[in-house]
């Protein structure tokens, strides 16, 4: 089973609130349905909002830990990221894969402590039957603080945890983890190794940095591989692309 994430920033013009990056969306859907054509089978998509969803979400002062009680900001942000998830799917359909989306906010939730619980039966069964699930960045309903922000990274370690990923794709605007002389690092296996260039803390890096990517991947079992859209159809043919985490 692949998890493969596409990342807000690559599918959409960040400088713009929501705005499309049309061709490399296109370019994206392509190396799936290619993909798919080849028999890659089991393959869930998770992709972020980018110029979708953020931009609300900080208008309504809402992250991943600071909730709201507004169901009409919540249903604002999550609108955003329905809207992409439209664009996505429409992209995947027109190239004959079967998409289909799981929306977060009707399927999970976060206890008082903030963890995510996210129920897999739907994912499975539908990659059983021969679909391409799809979820989103999104809102989810958060014990005590009303409905926070659960990001497509936190899906895509839920999903490859539960469901036993072989392998975990996070395509990119860079083409992988880079150096101080911006070479693509070819494999990460421990924290140690990229302290130097990613920094050793934590804190400032709970959004999705590029330390907090490689910390929480390094974590899994599966084998991870972080790469550019260049990368994506190689990745998808099973071939080492930009850094590989282990
Ligand atoms: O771009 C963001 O998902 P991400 C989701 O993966 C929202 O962090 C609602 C802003």
């Amino acid at each position: 089973m692949i998890v493969l994430k596409l990342g807000g920033s690559v599918i959409t013009d960040k400088n713009r609130p929501e705005t499309l990056d049309g061709e490399a969306l296109a370019r994206a859907a392509d190396a799936v349905a290619d993909a798919v054509t080849d028999g890659t089978e089991n393959l869930v998509i998770v992709h972020g909002g980018g110029s979708f969803g953020h931009h609300n979400a900080s208008e309504h002062g809402v992250s991943t830990t600071d909730g709201t009680h507004d169901a009409t900001a919540a249903l604002e942000i999550h609108g955003a990221m329905k809207t992409l998830n439209q664009f996505v799917l429409t992209r995947l359909l027109e190239r004959d894969v079967q998409a289909i989306p799981v929306h977060p906010f009707s399927a999970g939730h976060r206890d008082e402590e903030g963890r995510l619980e996210l129920p897999t039966g739907q994912v499975e069964t539908l990659l059983g039957e021969g679909f391409v699930p799809v979820l989103h960045g999104d809102m989810i309903a958060h014990a005590g603080s009303g409905a926070t922000v659960v990001s497509g990274d936190e899906l895509v370690a839920e999903l490859a945890r539960d469901l036993a990923a072989d392998r975990i794709g996070l395509c990119s605007t860079v083409p992988g983890v880079l150096d101080d002389d911006e070479a693509v690092v070819e494999r990460i296996s421990a924290y140690e190794d990229v302290e130097s260039i990613l920094g050793a803390s934590d804190s400032t890096d709970v959004t999705g940095g590029m330390a907090a990517k490689v910390r929480t991947l390094l974590a899994l079992e599966a084998e991870a591989s972080i790469f550019g859209l260049e990368d994506l159809e190689s990745f998808l043919a099973g071939s080492a692309a930009g850094t590989t985490i282990e």
